[in-house]
């Protein structure tokens, strides 16, 4: 019995630390479909800046390319999606882009990877794929 309430415990104190923001609570089917389809790519443009991302959902369909077009307003920033392996630096003056597949519906945390000042980490954002 002490043996289950240990791992209970510590089931609850690893899911209450896992993952930084929201996500959970966000429902796919309360957001719409960003950016614009050009030769069967979704394209979507993404600004970084102190201390956020326009926009801060982004939003695809599953089973879509997809390529964002990433910029900075101001300083050098990042952008990291930890679970989809994506994390590219954002350069003043560039355009970085990201190209990946949407395949697998959910709620995909991002934030910036490249500390940028005092409010960096709460600099993030949600890749929803629908
Ligand atoms: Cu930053």
């Amino acid at each position: 019995m002490k043996k289950i309430i240990f791992v209970m415990t510590m089931l609850f104190v690893f899911i209450s630390c896992t993952g930084k923001g929201e996500s959970n609570s966000i429902n796919p089917d309360d957001y719409n479909v960003i950016g614009e389809v050009i030769n069967g790519v979704r394209v979507i443009d993404v600004e970084a800046y102190r201390f956020g991302f326009e926009p801060e959902y982004i939003v695809v369909n599953s089973g879509e390319t997809v390529k964002l077009n990433l910029k900075t307003r101001d300083v050098p920033h990042g952008f990291m999606v930890e679970k989809l392996d994506i994390n590219v630096s954002i350069d003043p003056g560039e355009i970085n882009t990201v190209d990946f597949i949407a395949e697998k519906k959910g709620v995909y945390q991002f934030w910036c990877s490249v500390p940028c000042g005092s409010g960096h980490r709460s600099m993030e954002g949600f890749l929803i794929i629908k």
